[in-house]
Order: structure tokens, then C-alpha cells, then sequence
């Protein structure tokens, strides 16, 4: 039985892979880390995490995540925390003889002036990153940098993965630090409980493709398992599936049945109006992979949020 470690297992994704790790427990024993048992931004602690669990493989998830307005305002603490626990966790999976490592990279690092889209995983280096979230971005790209480094200099089998925009149980649903579709589910709850009016930031026209946190998960064990990968893989919903921020808002407040108290704020930001990507590398590799609808996914995400608002991240 090989063992998987999971760093950030306790956040949006890691809880994605705990709630599939079942249909893989004759193949993977997971190790879910949290950054109160290891503190990765600290290398002796990071070396403590490998001594005590020698794992067979790792699943880099840990990162300083958030959304738009988390990544405007905290540019410094994204950009250090980041490089710290990116450098130290690839550099001792590389000491300790990691078999097998993904990290995870975003596609809202990729160029945000691209010539045609969609977004292919060739074109990540080909230009700067949206400027809301730079400071993220050029940590997340020494990721693939660091990774091809070992790759090229040691064979060892580092490989990335780019999800789009994510959501689901166990998201972050703080209205200033958290990614739109969770900030949305809990400003309409505050918005109907004290009926005011349901605030959308910015003008509602942004485009996104939204993937359920469970279908990342499950892409992300698929690949661990499967030999030869490319070394980057965008994991999203088909271009098909793009999205406005204005209809997720729809979609949300139509759960809630508070559609008619929708207003917009463009006071604020849109940031990166959009970042249209291919899926085709992963649609290669796993041809019948299904995604759960964002129509579902919101609605279990609310429900979840309803039962679980006393220990949610708000
Ligand atoms: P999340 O819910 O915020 O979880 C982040 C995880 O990282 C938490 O488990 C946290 O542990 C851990 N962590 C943070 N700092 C740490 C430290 N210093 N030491 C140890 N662990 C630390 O994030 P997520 O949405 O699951 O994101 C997972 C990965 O997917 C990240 O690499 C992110 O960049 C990437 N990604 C996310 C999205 C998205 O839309 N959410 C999109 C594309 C890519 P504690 O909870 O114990 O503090
Ligand atoms: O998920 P999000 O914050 O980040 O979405 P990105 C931002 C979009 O949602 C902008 C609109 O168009 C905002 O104007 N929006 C509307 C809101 N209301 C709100 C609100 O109350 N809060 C927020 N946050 N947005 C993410 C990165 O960029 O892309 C992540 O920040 C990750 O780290 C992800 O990499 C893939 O989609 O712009």
C-alpha cells in the first residue's frame, strides 16, 4: 500500500480528496496535514512532516489562498508565504525521495493578455499575470519552474496541476478574503435574513469556468495513479461551461428564492474579466471524466454552508 501525503487537507480541495479517498483505500493510504501539526513555511518543521511520514507521494496542496480582493490587499504575504512552503516542501519531496509529487498551480497565474483563447498549459510562461493577483501568480509559477528544475536534473517525477476557479464544501466563505461563489452564498444568506439588498461587487460581467471541489479531487488522484503524464494539466469544466459572475449570482439567490434583491457595487473591482481555458489534456487522459453541474454543486455547497455555518471559515 503506497501512502499519499496531502499538504492544505484541511482546506477546500484536500477535503474534495478526503470525500472521494475511499474509492481509493485498496490503492492509497492518505496522510491529511494540516498547518497545525506542520507549519511549511518552516523548513525543520517541513523536514519533521518527511521524517515522521516518509511518504510515497505528495499532494502539494497547502498555499495563502484567496480571492480577488484577499490577493489586491495582501500582495506581500501572498508572494512570501507562498515561495517559503512551495520552496520548502519540493526541495525536501526531492531530499526525502518522494516517488511522485503534484503541486497545484491556478489559471489565474496564466498571461492575462492572450492573443486566442482558450488557455493551454504552453502558454503559462508567455506573459504577465493579471496585476490583481501578481504577487500570487510569480509564486505559483516558480512552482512549475522549481518542479521542471528536478524534473531535468534528476528524473524525479514532479509534475503540476492548474485548476480553474473552485468551490464546494469546506470552502472559505469570509466576505473579504474569500473566492466569489462562497462569498456570494453567505452574503445572500446575511442579505435575506436581515432583508437588505443582495450586493454583487463590480458589474457582474466577468466570466469564469467554476469547478465543483470533488471533481478536482478525483482528477487529482486519477493522475497521481496514472504513469507518463504531461507535466502541467489544466483541471476544468469545458469552455462551454463559462459562466458570468452576474448568472452565478443568479443561480445563488434563486437557491435562497432572493433573485429580485440583487443591486450591483461597481465601486469595486472586476479584476481579470476573463481566463478562458482548455480542458483538453485532462479530457486525453481520463475520456469519460464527468463533471458534477455548477447547478448541483452551488445547491450542495448551500446546503452544506446552511449545516455547517457554526464551523464554516466565515
Ligand atoms: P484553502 O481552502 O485555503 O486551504 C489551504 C490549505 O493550506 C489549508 O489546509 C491550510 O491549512 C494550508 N496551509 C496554509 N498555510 C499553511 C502553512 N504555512 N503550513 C501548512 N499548511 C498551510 O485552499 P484551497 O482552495 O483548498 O486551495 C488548495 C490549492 O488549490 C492551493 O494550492 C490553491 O492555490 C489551489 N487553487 C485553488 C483554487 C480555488 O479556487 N480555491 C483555484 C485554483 C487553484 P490550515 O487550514 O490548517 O491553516
Ligand atoms: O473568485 P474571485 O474572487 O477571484 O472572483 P478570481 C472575482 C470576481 O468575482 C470579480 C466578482 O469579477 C469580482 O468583481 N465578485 C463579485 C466578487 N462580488 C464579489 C465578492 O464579494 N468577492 C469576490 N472575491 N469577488 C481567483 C484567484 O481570481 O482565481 C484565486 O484569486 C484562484 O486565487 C482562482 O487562483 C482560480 O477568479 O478573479
Amino acid at each position: 500500500m503506497k501512502t499519499v501525503l496531502v499538504t492544505g487537507g484541511t482546506g477546500l480541495v484536500g477535503q474534495g480528496i478526503k470525500s472521494i479517498s475511499l474509492h481509493f483505500q485498496n490503492q492509497l493510504e492518505f496522510i491529511f496535514i494540516s498547518s497545525k501539526q506542520f507549519d511549511l513555511t518552516k523548513s525543520e518543521q517541513v523536514e519533521k512532516m518527511f521524517e515522521t511520514h516518509k511518504p510515497n507521494y505528495i499532494i502539494h496542496l497547502a498555499a495563502c489562498v484567496g480571492g480577488l480582493f484577499k490577493n489586491m490587499n495582501n500582495k506581500v504575504e501572498m508572494l512570501e508565504k507562498n515561495l517559503l512552503l512551495n520552496y520548502n516542501v519540493i526541495h525536501y519531496s526531492h531530499v526525502y525521495k518522494v516517488e511522485k509529487l503534484i503541486a497545484c498551480l491556478s489559471t489565474c497565474i496564466f498571461p492575462n493578455n492572450i492573443p486566442s483563447y482558450p488557455v493551454t498549459e504552453e502558454m503559462l510562461h508567455d506573459g504577465p499575470p493579471h496585476s490583481s493577483n501578481d504577487a500570487y501568480a510569480y509564486a505559483k509559477r516558480m512552482i512549475e519552474i522549481h518542479c521542471k528544475a528536478y524534473r531535468e536534473n534528476f528524473g524525479d517525477e514532479f509534475i503540476c496541476v492548474s485548476p480553474t476557479n473552485i468551490y464546494g464544501p469546506h470552502d472559505n466563505f469570509n466576505l473579504e478574503d474569500g473566492h466569489v461563489l462562497p462569498v456570494l452564498i453567505h452574503r445572500c444568506f446575511l442579505a435575506k435574513q436581515s432583508k437588505q439588498k443582495f450586493i454583487i461587487r463590480g458589474t457582474g460581467a466577468p466570466l469564469r469556468q467554476f469547478i465543483f471541489s470533488e471533481d478536482v479531487g478525483l482528477a487529482i488522484v486519477k493522475i497521481l495513479l496514472t504513469e507518463n503524464v504531461p507535466d502541467n494539466i489544466i483541471l476544468s469544466v469545458p469552455e462551454s461551461q463559462e459562466i458570468s459572475i452576474a448568472e452565478i449570482g443568479n443561480m445563488i439567490a434563486k437557491n435562497f428564492d432572493y433573485q429580485d434583491h440583487i443591486v450591483f457595487d461597481n465601486s469595486y473591482s472586476d479584476g481579470q474579466f476573463k481566463k478562458t481555458v482548455s480542458n483538453k489534456r485532462l479530457l486525453t487522459l481520463f475520456p469519460d471524466f464527468k463533471f458534477i453541474s455548477v447547478q448541483d454543486g452551488i445547491q450542495r455547497t448551500i446546503q452544506w454552508f446552511l449545516e455547517n455555518k457554526n464551523i464554516a471559515r466565515i
